[in-house]
């Protein structure tokens, strides 16, 4: 099976129902039906065609949530074309890294971001607008193309212990099984009100929100980006069921006044979260204002979901509960053996949800999995008597802010490119709303230029990657071998 079968399974008998509510360009709201949404992803399958896209090509998207998301996902998985989504946070430098890696027949974006020349000046750039305006006038009929499940749908950048951000090839079946199993096991159905803030450019938003929402068959607003204020005029005029978020949205949803935190929880039916810890004491908070006990669940963009906690039954704080259907989970000392309950081990998982590999990536392919084709996720985890799961850390130095992913590596190669900086080490602190802040430390010839370094990361990195901090010291604490001791890195905390 491919996703637009199982798409199209989901059309019957609902082709007038609304499926999503969105504002236009012209910030006016708007509703289109199941059959509305089909009839322009065929239009723009036809156009895609037409401009010569063949299965196994990419085409990359730069481009924040908006409907013709939906419609690009939904032609290119239609045609085979493989979808690379790129975070609209990323500078120059993290956009060149992609397309030279993914060589996208072209990058679809919007006027303002190709007026700002954030694209290498060879690549093929089409513009959103005038895409949809030339998809109108094609034929609305059904396209299909002959693929196998194990086809690819999506290349999905993580930034890399490299430094370099490698793509995740996710196929269909990828989808199509994290989509199924999540619609199942959280109970959604064509019922359902499902308020979409998450990015789309992350699997998070991508793979749970947007692919049950279209197996459900249920009711969408997409709103272009979470705000804690515009959230809470969303939930009342909205009324949603169900949210899916990362810790920060949580935290800030606690802002809310308790009266009207109160009203949204109990027109509510599932409160979803990932993509990063999320503190027992926010989840805690959250049931007492919000009359509602988030459900924790675990995934990457490797493997999309692979535990949750229950959606009937206990859902224990500080765990991720369980495996999803058809997904084993194994926890192992460093030398891949078995460890016992209660014991900490590194998290291995296999299933129908784990990718195939990196794109062009055969020896991060080799250290990714084991010989016998277990995922190694690089977190460090326990598993309870009772078979919860609880992970405790990670295995690799992975900062998570606002539930977007940092690689220190990738900041520190940027910092030993400035002048007069011998040595640059990245950690992260802890923070009460992102979860964490990266931080930068440096050994340097002279005074640090703080205006400088932050200038020149705030031009080369995504926001969130930018450290808060630029922190000089005379050495790095080391081991005897040499390794940097970040534990024993000077204490800093925000002024
Ligand atoms: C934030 N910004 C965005 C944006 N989110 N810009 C466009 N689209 C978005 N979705 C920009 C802001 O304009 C600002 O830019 C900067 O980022 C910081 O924003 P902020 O509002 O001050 O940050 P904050 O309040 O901390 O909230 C950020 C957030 C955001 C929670 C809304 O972090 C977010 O949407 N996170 C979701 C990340 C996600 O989807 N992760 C899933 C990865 S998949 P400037 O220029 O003013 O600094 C994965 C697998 C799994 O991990 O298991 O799910």
């Amino acid at each position: 099976m491919q996703l637009a079968d199982l798409f199209e399974l989901s059309l019957i008998g609902r082709r007038d129902d609304i499926a999503l509510d969105y504002e236009g360009a012209d910030g006016v709201l708007a509703t289109l039906t199941f059959g509305d949404i089909d009839a322009r992803r065929n239009r723009l399958t036809h156009l895609l065609a037409h401009r010569g896209l063949k299965p196994g090509d990419r085409l990359a998207l730069h481009l924040a949530n908006r409907v013709e998301y939906i419609d690009l996902l939904l032609a290119c998985v239609t045609l085979g074309v493989v979808l690379v989504p790129i975070n609209v946070l990323y500078r120059e430098r993290e956009i060149a890294h992609i397309i030279a890696d993914a060589e996208p027949i072209a990058v679809v974006t919007s006027d303002s971001a190709s007026a700002s020349a954030l694209f290498p000046g060879d690549v093929t750039l089409w513009d959103v607008d005038e895409l949809t305006h030339s998809a109108a006038t094609q034929p609305k009929a059904r396209v299909r193309a002959a693929l196998d499940g194990d086809a690819p749908a999506l290349i999905v950048y993580t930034s890399g212990t490299t430094g370099r951000a490698k793509g995740a090839v996710l196929s269909h079946n990828n989808l199509l099984t994290n989509g199924t199993s999540l619609v199942t096991c959280w109970r959604i159905t064509s019922d359902d009100r499902y308020l979409a803030v998450l990015p789309l450019f992350h699997v998070h938003g991508l793979a749970n929100g947007l692919v049950t929402w279209l197996i459900s068959g249920c009711r969408m607003r997409l709103a272009e980006r979470f705000d804690v204020t515009r959230a809470a005029v969303l939930f009342e005029e909205f009324q949603p069921t169900l949210f899916f978020g990362v810790p920060t949205m949580y935290v800030r949803l606690l802002e809310l006044a308790p009266d009207l935190a109160r009203r949204i929880g109990a027109r509510m039916r599932l409160f979803v979260c990932g993509s990063a810890p999320l503190p027992a004491s926010t989840l805690e908070s959250f049931r007492d204002r919000f009359g509602h006990v988030i459900l924790e669940r675990y995934g990457m963009s490797e493997t999309l979901m692979n535990l949750s906690n229950p959606y009937e039954g206990e859902r224990r704080p500080g765990t991720v509960g369980f495996p999803l259907p058809g997904i084993s989970a194994r926890i192992v000392d460093a030398e891949l053996r078995d460890v016992s309950d209660g014991e900490t081990g590194e998290l291995l998982v296999r299933g129908p949800n784990v990718f195939r590999g990196y794109w062009c990536r055969p020896e991060a392919d080799a250290e990714a999995f084991t010989k016998d084709a277990w995922f190694r996720t690089g977190d460090l985890a326990q598993r309870a008597h009772d078979g919860y799961f609880t992970l405790c850390g990670r295995r690799s130095d992975l900062i998570i802010s606002g539930g977007f992913n940092i690689y220190p590596r990738e900041i520190e190669e940027l910092l030993l490119e400035e002048n007069g900086v011998r040595e640059a080490v990245v950690v992260g602190i802890p923070d009460t709303r992102r979860g964490e802040l990266p931080i930068a430390y440096l050994v340097t010839d002279d005074a640090l230029d703080v205006a400088a370094l932050d200038a020149s990361c705030r031009r080369q990195l995504a926001s969130f990657k930018v450290p808060r901090a630029f922190i000089r010291v005379d050495a790095f604490p080391r081991t005897a071998l040499g390794k940097v001791q970040k534990h024993l890195l000077p204490a800093w905390t925000p002024s």
